[in-house]
């Protein structure tokens, strides 16, 4: 669909001929605009089926209008516009994108401060330079940094743990509110990908126009974007960008398969539909032939006709599984409920903010057969790593609770690697864990060559069972240390070890394509929350998505073992316990 491009292009040439004081085009580009955005059909498909005629009855589009369509469906650009656009300052039209900014107002502040994009007009507000300007008072210096400042975070993607409860909680109130008989969020966000760029839900409602009149008045809602019978968009108070769609019900499953996406997978997929006589579109399954609607009230059914099994979201990214699910090779993945226990859990010992028993009493509550307490080494100073005889009081605790609570409670801790790769206890006493989940927690600078044979020096140790946060980043902080990762992985799978996907919302480490390559070397897998709290425990959910995403099916999950199976992975466990 390029009808939301092309109405992007025409509001961005209108406000480019509106600051050269070009008369009447500005105002007739952004109606047609505005006529384009809100047009059920494509504009390529409109023009394929009747031609020239076909956009020109589009209101709106003249035939100087229709001419630039056509150019921009065979071209991918309009050579006029791309004349225009070029003359502009540069940034110029980001400028019209904040709140308050008009072409009038970005006009005479491109003149007389020489602000000719985000950037300069921070630093004027910053310095106060807009008070200078006639009709620029305090106020509308306020106005502008905040409109600036919500830019700036709109612009910027958002974690999959932000993301996902914001929209279960829109969903929520939308059904507390409305009549409503589906509904469920799309996007990256079904894919469950690491980071969301926006919010997308889609809903079938007897009731649409209430759908829309409450989803906009929603008390989250900072500003409306856009509002439509079908589509509103708005922005959350955190910033974060949502839209909202309505849809026939016999289009909803069509709908859900396609704006969940990948754009990759979709492409792929209508190709295909393509190919077997058919077309593919949100709105459903299509025959060329008749033009009759042959699948689309459920995506199951739009799969099925075009030859597939059901392909979970997760795995939804062009990268190999359509082809595996032709050929039936698609893998059971793994699910939420086969998660058994959580092999990794701070207390306030280390830097965890409860104690050893809150922390155990909420995983009894999950369900859970067993949670490992795996506080800081020593050398985590700041964390306040355990030492020694504080680590061997934890054990006589952990043996006392062990015979109140009915969930196994296993002494294990999260020790470090040190910057020659051994580990941060003496053997004698690593060989009384049960459990040592090691990581790195220093020197993440290092070169390539180090940081690989650090980790592999680690993973030659035997009393390492889990290999934590394997790549060390922080999603929007820190990027992945340098590191190869083929040979830690082959050097983990010759030594045994388990790899951890760590949960944490700004970890998610591994994530899904190293997930999918450690798997090429036939490692096991622990899922861990690195809970600092009781609440994390639940941020379980987030690893799980991204094993998924690494296509991992249960058995290759260590922690959806029963204790019995677990023993056999990590020999330290006694027989008894
Ligand atoms: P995000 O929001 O950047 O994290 O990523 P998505 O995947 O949620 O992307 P978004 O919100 O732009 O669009 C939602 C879905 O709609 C996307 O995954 C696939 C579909 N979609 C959007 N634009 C196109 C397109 O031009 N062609 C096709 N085939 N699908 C598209
Ligand atoms: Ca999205
Ligand atoms: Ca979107
Ligand atoms: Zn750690």
């Amino acid at each position: 669909m390029i009808n939301q491009q092309f109405a992007k292009l025409l509001h961005d040439v209108a406000d480019i001929l509106e600051l050269q004081q070009v008369p009447w085009k500005p105002q007739a580009y952004r109606k047609a605009a505005r006529s384009i955005e809100s047009l059920q059909d494509d504009l390529a498909e409109i023009f394929k089926i009747k031609g020239k005629r076909g956009l020109e009855d589009v209101p709106g589009v003249g035939s100087g209008i229709a001419d630039h369509i056509i150019e921009y469906i065979k071209k991918g650009s309009v050579k006029k516009f791309q004349t225009i656009l070029k003359k502009a300052p540069k940034g110029y039209t980001e400028l019209l994108e904040i709140e308050g900014l008009g072409p009038r107002k970005a006009k005479i502040l491109t003149e007389k401060l020489d602000i000719n994009n985000l950037s300069d007009l921070r630093k004027a507000l910053e310095k106060h330079k807009l008070r200078s300007v006639a009709g620029f008072g305090e106020t509308t210096e306020q106005n502008l940094l905040k409109s600036l400042a919500l830019h700036e975070i709109g612009q910027k993607r958002m974690l999959l743990g932000k993301a996902l409860p914001l929209a279960e909680e829109i969903i929520m109130l939308l059904k507390k509110k409305v009549q409503i008989q589906q509904i469920q969020y799309a996007g990256s966000l079904r894919r469950m990908k690491d980071t969301i760029g926006d919010i997308d839900i889609l809903v079938v409602s007897s009731d649409a126009a209430n759908v829309m009149h409450v989803f906009r008045h929603l008390p989250s809602v900072q500003r409306v974007l856009a509002s439509g019978e079908t589509k509103s968009s708005v922005i959350l108070k955190e910033g974060v960008h949502v839209d909202l769609r309505v849809l026939p019900k016999e289009s909803y499953g069509a709908a859900l398969q396609y704006f969940t996406g990948s754009k990759d997978h979709n492409i792929a997929l209508r190709n295909i539909a393509i190919k077997k006589g058919y077309k593919l579109s949100e709105y459903g399954l299509f025959s060329k032939k008749t033009g009759k609607q042959v699948a689309g009230a459920t995506e199951e059914e739009v799969y099925s006709k075009l030859g597939f099994p059901y392909i979970p979201p997760e795995l939804r990214e062009s990268a190999g599984e359509l082809d595996a699910a032709q050929k039936g090779k698609l893998p059971k993945l793994i699910e939420p409920a086969d998660i058994r226990g959580d092999l990794h859990v701070h207390t306030k010992l280390s830097d965890g903010t409860e104690s050893i028993e809150a922390m155990v009493s909420a995983a009894q509550k999950l369900g859970y057969e067993y949670v490992a307490i795996t506080d800081h080494s020593p050398s985590e100073k700041i964390a306040h790593g355990l030492e020694i005889d504080r680590l061997k009081q934890q054990w006589k605790q952990i043996d006392a609770l062990s015979i109140k609570y009915k969930i196994r409670i296993l002494k294990g801790s999260e020790v470090d690697i040190r910057a020659d790769g051994t580990l941060d206890y003496p053997d004698e006493i690593l060989r009384q864990l049960h459990i040592a989940v090691c990581s790195i927690h220093s020197r993440f600078k290092s070169s390539k060559q180090e940081m690989t044979q650090r980790v592999c020096s680690a993973l030659e140790n035997k009393y390492l069972d889990i290999l934590g946060h394997p790549s060390g980043r922080l999603i929007g902080q820190r990027e992945p240390y340098e590191i190869d990762f083929a040979k830690i992985f082959d050097t983990a799978a010759q030594n045994k070890k388990v790899i951890e996907i760590n949960s944490q919302l700004a970890r998610l480490d591994l994530n899904g394509p190293h997930i999918r390559l450690a798997k090429e070397y036939g490692l096991l897998f622990s899922i861990d929350t690195d809970s600092h709290a009781s609440t994390q425990l639940l941020n379980m959910r987030y690893g799980v998505a991204q094993a998924r995403r690494g296509w991992l099916t249960k058995a290759e999950v260590v922690n959806t073992l029963q204790l019995a199976g677990l023993r056999k992975v990590f020999r330290r466990i006694p027989d008894n316990y």
